[in-house]
C-alpha cells in the first residue's frame, strides 16, 4: 500500500513513521509511506503557503495552489487530470470537519491501495482543495488540533497495521477492541502476584474454557460500563 502525506511540517511526521512496526514495514517496503512539503511547491522568494482570509476574520488560510501543485506533481497528474487521478488515489483532507473514523472506515481504506492524505491547518484551508482536490475528509475524532499532522500518524498508524505483513503476528487482529461490538477484556502477565494485587485466580487455572469466559463476562462488563452506546 502506498500513502502520500502532504504537510507544511514534515519534521513532526520523519521520527514517529521510523519507530516500531510501523518504521519496519516502511524499511521493509511492505508499505511506501511519502512525505511531501508543501512549502516545496510554493511560488515566489517566500514561497508563501497561506494568505489572509476573504471576507475577513482571525488566523490564517491556506493557499490553494501550492497543495493542488504538490498532489498532481508529486503523484504524476497534471492540474487538469483530476478526475483521473482521483480514480486512481483516494485524497483524504484531515480536517475535523470531516467525516469522523472509526474501524470499519479504517478497514475501507486498508482495502484500498493507494490514499494521500492532506494535513489541513485548523483555521482553514481555501475550500477549492476540499471542492476539487479531495475525494474525502476525514476527522479522528470530536476535538481539535491545531493540524492535520498528528492525525495523519494516526491515520497511518491505524490503517497500516491491517495490512498484511505489517504486524508481526496476524493473530493479534483476529479480536481486539471493536471486534464483536465489544471493548477488549483486560490482559495480565507476571508476576501473579504485585504489592499484594494477586491476578484473577481463573487466569493461572489452566481451565481455556473458563478463562474465555472470563475473558467475555469481563469484556461485556467493562464495555457496559465506559461505552454503552456500543455494545451488543
Ligand atoms: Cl483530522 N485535524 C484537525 N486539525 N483537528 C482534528 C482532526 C483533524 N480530527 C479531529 N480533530
Amino acid at each position: 500500500m502506498r500513502i502520500d502525506i502532504y504537510t507544511i511540517f514534515p519534521a513532526i511526521l520523519t521520527s514517529p513513521l521510523q519507530e516500531g512496526l510501523l518504521g519496519k514495514a516502511i524499511a521493509g517496503g511492505i508499505l511506501d509511506v511519502r512525505v511531501h512539503d508543501i512549502r516545496e511547491h510554493a511560488e515566489g522568494k517566500h514561497r508563501q503557503v497561506d494568505d489572509a482570509p476573504f471576507g475577513g476574520g482571525p488566523g490564517m488560510v491556506m493557499k490553494p495552489e501550492p497543495v493542488f501543485e504538490a498532489v498532481t506533481r508529486t503523484l504524476g497528474y497534471g492540474v487538469d487530470e483530476l478526475d483521473a487521478l482521483q480514480k486512481k488515489i483516494r485524497v483524504f483532507m484531515l480536517t475535523p470537519r470531516g467525516e469522523r473514523m472509526t474501524q470499519t472506515k479504517v478497514e475501507e481504506m486498508a482495502a484500498l491501495d493507494h490514499i494521500a492524505l492532506i494535513c489541513g491547518r485548523y483555521e482553514g484551508v481555501d475550500e477549492r482543495v476540499l471542492e476539487h482536490l479531495c475525494t474525502d475528509a476525514l476527522s479522528i475524532g470530536d476535538y481539535v488540533l491545531s493540524g492535520g499532522e498528528f492525525a495523519a500518524l494516526v491515520v497511518v498508524e491505524a490503517v497500516s497495521r491491517l495490512v498484511p505483513g505489517v504486524l508481526g503476528n496476524e493473530e493479534s487482529l483476529a479480536c481486539e477492541s471493536f471486534c464483536g461490538g465489544l471493548l477488549e477484556y483486560p490482559q495480565y502477565t507476571r508476576p501473579a502476584e504485585y504489592c499484594g494485587w494477586k491476578v484473577p485466580e481463573v487466569l493461572v487455572s489452566g481451565d481455556h474454557g473458563a478463562v474465555e469466559k472470563w475473558r467475555r463476562d469481563a469484556a461485556v462488563e467493562w464495555t457496559k460500563k465506559r461505552r454503552p452506546e456500543i455494545g451488543s
